[in-house]
């Protein structure tokens, strides 16, 4: 004890050194003074698939291990014919106004078919854990209290997240030597890498182990360590998925020894790569994981990077960091670089992390905002790749066997806001496994329309949740699981995509998913007796309740046609009219959407001024419910706006009055779009600001709404969402597209006067460049990325625009002007303002 009080600490060269930085680097990178003390500091890493977290600590360094298709449970059929037979006692109790009967129907008819002890629906579990024990010189066992006093101890230790490069690093000094630690998952080689360093030679000694609370048993192969598990399938008698992680030790010197209890060691050694390698025996259509090659591939895992890095070692030593880090960063910046944001910054942008966010409380910076946009559109290109998952309720980082919600995806706000910032940050792409994930869904959503909504039920149907295992069943209670808009919700984001890149062969292979998604709705929505609109019922609107007249005591979920799913339904046939007419097909059908279409109900306004959520103009159980589904219209949908409709404008100003600016952490960042989307600025900054309220109380420890010390959004607890509706809200402040035009800065709030932003896509397939100064825009360069005519709004406070392509030149005032621009041709605008 006593010696480890003298060691010394003191500062080393980190690649990006706060002090000396420029300030825009501060907004690409996280950066500590402390080894994480709690999992949500700890600093993501992730290629897609694989994941891993490491906490930095001194004397044991505990990383987090993940893989995203890792899931127990199974595929399984939760068809309930009691479901399709009680259908009609329960529409007519609900034509009735017996909405409280009606439910308690439901709860006994309408819900999946369960087994007994049933846990096929399964979750989402954490791979694995590895710490890595280390012996310095003067000690060669800590106790763990000896460990905390020194990882707590120094202000010159640092710890840090390089976003541009997607590389962590930990660094220090203790009694004269440099220590050094650099982690990737590595894109290109598809492993996670740790390399580690020691100032002199003989000063690297350390041990690492492999871990997992069930399921794993670790194995020594050579110099290698395997682990090996199958989880519970949740059915008795059935195998669950298997995985296998594998970690092989490369050092250049000193002596290394394996075994089952401790791990991988080295001692006297003064730099090693730890490679990791993982694999789960998943099959999915359109994806990469194994499946019926698990076996093979296991085999194959201590092989690959491993050998390679041995190799680069023996050849050049130092240069195999070189060269693995280059090619990995290179993939990640192929995709992060598409996109820049300035924002103003202030002193604090220089602020440890964790400081940082601290201090935005008493002292706001703009630059804030970069970051969280950049780490936004950093989590994206790390948790999910062509051929891989969705991102999940936790991106792809689970510490725990039990994740939260299963770590599933949640189909009535949560998946759909991890996909929100994606296609205007460049990252067209990541939309790949959301789309195989759909087209993989729809067999058993027909089944389940077919089983719980009778033989009249056509097309697919998703309810409000599903996972790995292709789940469609209504969720288990239906005051929540009975919204069954899913599925319409995530047509908008395939038909998003198509907006996006104008890809008329990607429209093709999704129409069917589209159409069968709306076949669903045209079958299965009936009249309501009042008015005659055509809705759908039973249904929720997610997950708010209400009190239907002449009961203030029990409050209901189960209704008909919410405002929500009037707007989604809206949407979603009118994208199968413009599908089919875009494809030349199924004219017939269109014109039955177009007739439909007609007997919706209206989006209605109540008499005290807001947004009806119901049918019925019923009061909310819950004044401040986190979710403001009946303002889908408003943000992400594109049915209400200030300028096309704005009573309905007006009517969700005073709906989301209401609400509060609180909430869940996701529902604070779902606020800063709608108030970009009402074009209020200043409001909306005020929600990012919420949305960054520190979520660890520093006297309790306990965990609120908000965000953590590692910028992770806490719902709470962590939960991803937030993080990329919060980046979503950013980019929609600065540029937004729905409308058929571009209109940029359309919500600045005041603090953010000054700025740029280069590479954010808009809809109609277009990049765009700005810069502004007092509040104002000054120039814009805008590239086709398909040949198009892209109208241009004036922005706020100009009057003239310059237009310049190619050699020609034009002037425009008035409230929009045109570019007509060939594929990769740019157009570049200078703005005259009054
Ligand atoms: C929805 C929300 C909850 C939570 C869960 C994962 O059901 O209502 O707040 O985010 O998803």
């Amino acid at each position: 004890m006593k010696k480890l009080i003298t060691l010394l600490l003191f500062a080393v060269t980190l690649p990006l050194r706060a002090a000396d930085a420029p300030i825009d680097s501060c907004n690409h990178r996280l950066y500590y003074t402390k080894p994480a003390s709690v999992w949500e500091e700890t600093l993501p890493l992730g290629n897609g698939r694989l994941g891993m977290m490491p906490d930095g600590g001194v004397l044991r360094e505990h990383i987090v291990l993940n893989e995203i298709s890792l899931w127990s449970g199974m595929e399984a059929d939760y068809s309930n014919p009691d479901a399709s037979k009680s259908l009609p006692a329960i529409r007519k109790l609900l034509f009735e106004g017996k909405n409280r009967e009606a439910q308690e129907l439901m709860y006994s008819s309408f819900v999946p078919k369960k087994q007994e002890a049933d846990g096929r629906y399964g979750t989402y579990q954490t791979l694995g854990t590895l710490d890595i024990d280390f012996a310095y010189q003067s000690q060669t066992s800590v106790s763990k209290s000896e460990s905390l006093a020194l990882d707590g101890g120094t202000s010159r230790y640092r710890r840090c997240l390089d976003l541009r490069d997607a590389v962590a690093y930990t660094a220090f000094a203790l009694e004269g030597v440099d220590y050094r630690r650099e982690y990737f998952v590595s894109r290109d080689r598809d492993v996670m890498l740790v390399h580690l360093t020691a100032g002199s030679k003989g000063a690297l000694n350390f041990s690492a182990r492999l871990g997992r609370a069930e399921h794993g048993t670790v194995t020594v192969k050579g110099n290698a360590l395997l682990m090996d598990g199958t989880l519970e399938s949740g059915s008795p008698g059935r195998e669950g998925m298997k995985y296998r992680v594998a970690m092989q030790l490369v050092s250049d010197g000193g002596e290394v020894a394996a075994d089952p209890e401790n791990g991988i060691s080295l001692k006297h050694g003064q730099e090693a790569w730890l490679v990791l390698s993982a694999t789960t025996s998943y099959a999915a259509e359109g994806t990469d994981f194994p499946g019926s090659r698990y076996a093979e591939v296991c085999d194959s895992l201590l092989k690959n990077a491993g050998v390679q890095i041995k190799n680069e070692m023996r050849m050049r030593g130092m240069a195999a960091e070189a060269t693995a880090l280059k090619s990995h960063a290179a993939a990640h910046r192929s995709l992060y670089d598409r996109v820049s944001l300035t924002l103003p910054s202030t002193p604090d942008d220089t602020l440890p992390t964790d400081e940082r966010i601290l201090r935005f409380t008493r002292q706001e910076s703009p630059a804030l905002a970069a970051l969280y946009y950049n780490y936004g559109r950093y989590l994206l290109i790390s948790s999910t790749r062509p051929g891989s998952l969705p991102p999940n309720l936790q991106g792809l980082w689970a510490n725990s066997l039990l994740t939260p919600w299963n770590g599933d995806y949640h189909t009535n706000i949560n998946v759909q806001m991890n996909h929100w910032p994606l296609e205007q940050a460049g990252l067209s792409e990541l939309y790949q496994p959301l789309t195989t994930l759909m087209e993989r869904l729809v067999p058993s959503g027909e089944a389940t329309a077919r089983t719980f909504y009778g033989k009249e039920a056509e097309g697919w149907v998703l309810h409000m949740m599903t996972n790995v295992w292709n789940y469609t069943a209504p969720g288990e209670h239906p005051s929540w699981g009975a919204t069954n808009t899913g599925g319409a919700w995530l047509c908008a984001h395939l038909w998003e995509h198509y907006l996006y890149t104008q890809d008329k062969d990607y429209l093709r292979r999704i129409y069917p998913v589209l159409k069968g998604a709306a076949r669903f709705f045209s079958s299965t929505t009936v009249e309501e007796p009042s008015h005659g609109w055509l809705v759908t019922a039973p249904t929720s609107s997610p997950e708010n309740s209400f009190y239907v007249p002449g009961d203030s005591v029990t409050p209901v979920s189960i209704c008909m046609g919410p405002t929500m799913d009037v707007q989604l339904l809206t949407e979603l046939y009118t994208n199968v009219i413009t599908a089919a007419r875009l494809l030349g097909c199924d004219a017939e059908y269109a014109a039955k959407l177009e007739a439909d279409l007609k007997k919706f109900p209206p989006m209605q306004i109540s008499k005290e001024g807001y947004l009806q959520e119901w049918l019925e103009d019923y009061k909310e159980a819950e004044v401040h419910h986190r979710h403001v589904s009946h303002l889908y219209g408003l943000h992400p949908g594109n049915l209400i706006s200030p300028t096309a409709t704005p009573a309905l404008a007006d009517a969700c100003r005073m709906t989301l009055n209401r609400r509060g600016d609180g909430g869940t952490g996701w529902s604070r960042a779902w606020k800063v779009n709608f108030w970009a989307r009402l074009g209020d600025g200043n409001r909306a900054w005020k929600l990012f600001k919420s949305l960054l309220h520190p979520a660890i109380d520093l006297q309790t420890g306990r965990h609120g709404s908000g965000t953590f010390p590692n910028l992770f959004c806490s719902h709470p607890p962590f939960q991803i969402d937030g993080n990329y509706g919060g980046a979503a809200g950013i980019g929609e402040m600065l540029l937004q597209s729905h409308e058929g035009f571009v209109n940029l800065l359309p919500a600045l709030p005041d603090s953010w006067n000054c700025g740029n932003f280069r590479g954010m896509r808009v809809r109609g397939g277009a990049s765009i460049d700005l810069h502004w100064k007092n509040g104002k825009a000054t120039e814009a360069a805008v590239t086709a990325l398909v040949p198009g005519e892209f109208t241009i709004k004036m922005p706020a406070g100009i009057a003239r625009a310059k237009v310049e392509t190619g050699e020609e030149t034009h002037e425009y005032t008035g409230e929009t002007f045109p570019l007509n621009l060939k594929k990769g041709e740019t157009g570049r605008i200078t703005f005259f303002s009054f």
